[in-house]
């Protein structure tokens, strides 16, 4: 099956979108790993890292109608979020909290949005976004009912991509939203993104049955689980779940069997809770290194371009960085802003 998934997946992309698939991979992988290390050299307060995330996340954002379609992103999607258009600098802002960050330095970092594209801000309480999601979804579905939009037009928002770890489906506001989404057919994207551990809890402390998508059954949606490492994999089932919602049919709950192969966040010691040999396993399964192989042997890449891609991403995560470091702190009144809709009429 996944061969055959991942024949159907690149001839719909073509070889010039392959590469950009791979380079926002290798983008985030290379933003991700300096942040760590900014962190470890007491430069920034915090980071959380979407590491080993990159194909279920990338897979997915190609399949939606980027800058168009919401998305309601959770913390791990860095590699989503750049995949969208969110820039290396926009996320160096925020993990300086620096004037520029979208939230006016306010927000923990990794809480991405940008109004320009609509990737909509999620809040820290985990599982959170699905609703929010399910009603830019309902909205989405009224406007079309109501004649406003036409629901072929593409340069309107179309569906609400939603994303969350595995743990996080044990919070009621995921069933609730869910439920919604089943009961009115919402034009909606849910990916569980299942890593096997919330922070330190594993799944089997979660959950009595063995994938989150057997769920989908009970709220009368598709349910469908995808190997979250295998990018093009991720693709076709996000592009499948993609044209079930542009076509009216409904929301898709996708679960993305995948790993983060380092701790939770820059605060957590993953020693206490899992063996180094799991997280050995698990990196040998990379998701990059394992794109990379198929498009060196579908000579679609080049051992040289492999090497000029690394040395234009250090230099974009380079530029980032510098611009994050020379920008200035937000104006105390910055914190006023954008919290409330400005008042009309
Ligand atoms: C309602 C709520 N409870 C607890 C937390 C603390 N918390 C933040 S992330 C997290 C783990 C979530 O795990 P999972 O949903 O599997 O996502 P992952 O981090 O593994 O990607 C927890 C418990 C929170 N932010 N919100
Ligand atoms: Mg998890």
């Amino acid at each position: 099956m996944a061969a055959a998934q991942q024949e159907r997946a690149a001839a719909r992309l073509g070889e010039s979108t392959l590469m950009e698939i791979y380079r926002v991979m290798l983008l985030s992988r290379r933003l991700d790993e300096r942040s760590w290390a900014l962190h470890r050299q007491g430069k920034i307060a915090f980071h959380i890292s979407g590491m080993g995330h990159e194909a279920a996340q990338v897979g997915t954002a190609f399949a939606i109608n980027r800058t168009v379609d919401y998305v309601h992103p959770y913390y791990r999607d860095l590699a989503l979020s750049l995949a969208i258009g969110l820039t290396p600098t926009d996320f160096m802002l925020s993990l300086y909290a620096k004037q520029g960050d979208t939230s006016g330095g306010r927000q923990m970092p990794s809480h991405f949005s940008k109004k320009a594209l609509n990737v909509v801000s999620g809040s820290a309480p985990v599982a959170t976004q699905v609703p929010q999601a399910a009603g830019l979804a309902f909205a989405i579905k009224y406007r079309q009912q109501m004649g406003l939009v036409d629901p072929n037009d593409a340069s309107q928002p179309r569906l609400a991509l939603t994303c969350l770890g595995e743990g996080s489906t044990s919070q009621g506001e995921w069933h609730e939203a869910m439920n919604w989404a089943g009961v009115h057919k919402l034009p909606m994207i849910c990916v569980v993104q299942n890593n096997i551990y919330a922070i330190s809890v594993s799944v089997d402390q979660q959950m009595a049955v063995r994938d989150v998508a057997d769920r989908a059954a009970a709220y009368g949606i598709e349910g469908v689980v995808v190997d979250g490492n295998d990018v093009l994999a991720s693709y076709e089932v996000a592009h499948e779940a993609a044209q079930r919602a542009y076509n009216g049919d409904g929301t898709t709950l996708i679960e993305a069997k995948t790993y983060r192969i380092v701790p939770h966040s820059s605060d957590d010691d993953d020693r206490s809770y899992r063996t180094r040999e799991e997280v050995a396993e698990w990196k040998a399964k990379d998701p990059i290194l394992r794109f990379q192989k198929w498009l060196l042997n579908e000579q679609i890449l080049t051992d040289a371009r492999v090497q000029e891609l690394e040395a234009e991403v250090k230099a974009e995560v380079d530029q980032a960085q510098a611009a994050a470091e020379a920008a200035p702190d937000p104006a105390p009144e910055a914190a006023l802003g954008d919290v409330y809709a400005p008042v009309e009429g």
